[in-house]
């Protein structure tokens, strides 16, 4: 095992069960899931109890598999972030333990928490979640952050218990949970609910966010390894590997941590007459639209690519788009894309055994050059204003 997945609250443990949902990340990495209320937990597909920590107030840190868990797990923090602060704080030290017996021999070298801001228990838990894998592993350890920012369009109908939640509660919380946790991260990926139309932003609609951020993180990580290539075996081909540490080079500004927006484009490269009939309806790939896609479905909203820092962009595609110059990726034309918004960037080329083309990337900024977050900011302190 290599990496280190950990989920807190329940958006940052539904995005690390969809990172799961991908059958081989198991072979790379051990996933974790916090959370306080242990029907959130039991929600899960991919993540199993064994794997489970539940956070409460008088109860500690409380395994997954323990008798009476969901007795002792419930509740929440109901958007408090500083209840679950001030909990989960007396609870690094147990959860360094945890992680260290989950993750078995070794430590990892890379981390992600995935948090969701604007609630309480991500907020709250996720910097002292940073602080346990680090006292676990040591300084070596990278972590990065896939931070969710709220839906603050308009005041948004949590459904269940109290109706609404209101755009300046979830800002307050959610600027107060990235402040926290950019003190301790290496590099912080955002994903931005208000990508989600209004209408779509209804809790059942984030599982396709979550999905679509999930395989974006996946095509980042996975290198050679998750497709079971051997890149020495193709003639001709000289594969341009990204890896982690690269990734988080990226994420890294010189005046502190970068916050980066994902993108993620797919297209099919056999017809559906093709999988039916072998070598008929292969498609050619177009590399601009490829690497336009990718970068207008960025996760985050209001966001001008030409202030990007940095860029870091990871091609995967079958065999024949890679080497074959009938069928060729135009990864320069790619490339040229990401060069035209920022002075760094860097470029990855595997194979997959798929008939999928796919182009990730990822752009970092500074914060201030991030409109959203100086929105949640004012927002924030309207809220503050009025109370
Ligand atoms: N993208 C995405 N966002 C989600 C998901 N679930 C909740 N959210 C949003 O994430 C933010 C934080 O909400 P939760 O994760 O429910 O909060 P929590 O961390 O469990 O904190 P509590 O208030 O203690 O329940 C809110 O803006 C939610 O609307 C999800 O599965 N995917
Ligand atoms: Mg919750």
């Amino acid at each position: 095992m290599a990496y280190l997945f950990v989920g807190a609250g329940q958006a940052g443990c539904a995005l690390v069960d969809s990172v799961f949902d991908h059958e081989r990340v198991s072979t790379l990495a051990t996933p974790v899931a916090v959370n306080s209320t242990a029907r959130d937990l039991q929600n899960l597909s991919n993540v199993g109890s064994e794997s489970w920590y539940g956070i409460a107030r008088g109860e500690g840190l409380v395994a997954g598999d323990t008798a009476g868990f969901e007795e002792q797990v419930q509740g929440g923090f109901g958007r408090e972030p500083r209840e679950a602060d001030s909990v989960a704080s007396d609870l690094v030290g147990p959860m360094a333990d945890a992680f260290g017996e989950q993750f078995g021999e070794g430590t990892p070298s890379f981390a992600f928490v995935f948090v969701g801001l604007g609630g309480g228990t991500g907020c709250g838990i996720g910097p002292h979640v940073v602080e346990a894998i680090r006292e676990f592993s040591g300084p070596s350890t990278d972590v990065i952050a896939v931070a969710v920012l709220p839906n603050t369009s308009g005041d948004v109908t949590q459904g269940e218990d109290d109706a609404t939640v209101s755009a300046t509660r979830q800002a307050d919380n959610a600027v107060y949970g990235l402040d926290r946790l950019e003190s301790v991260v290496d590099g912080v990926v955002l994903v931005d609910n208000q990508r989600l139309a209004f209408e779509d932003a209804a809790e059942g609609r984030f599982g396709e966010f979550n999905d679509y951020v999930a395989a974006g993180v996946v095509d980042l990580i996975s290198g050679a390894v998750l497709e079971r290539i051997d890149p020495g075996g193709y003639e001709s081909f000289d594969p341009q590997t990204i890896d982690l540490q690269d990734i988080v080079t990226s994420l890294s500004l010189s005046d502190g941590v970068g916050y980066a927006a994902l993108g993620r484009s797919v297209v099919r490269t056999r017809s559906l007459a093709g999988y039916f009939l072998p070598f008929v309806g292969r498609q050619a790939v177009d590399g601009d639209t490829l690497a336009d896609l990718a970068v207008t479905k960025r996760s985050v909203a209001d966001l001008n690519p030409s202030l990007a820092e940095k860029a870091i962009g990871q091609i995967r595609a079958p065999e024949r788009y890679v080497t074959d110059s009938d069928y060729r990726i135009e990864a320069s034309v790619i490339r040229s894309r990401l060069d035209s918004y920022c002075p760094e960037v860097n470029m990855g080329l595997m194979l997959t055994e798929r008939n999928l083309a796919s182009f990730t990337t990822l752009l970092t900024f500074e914060r201030e050059d991030i409109d959203r977050i100086a929105d949640l900011e004012t927002l924030a302190a309207q809220g503050r204003g009025r109370a």
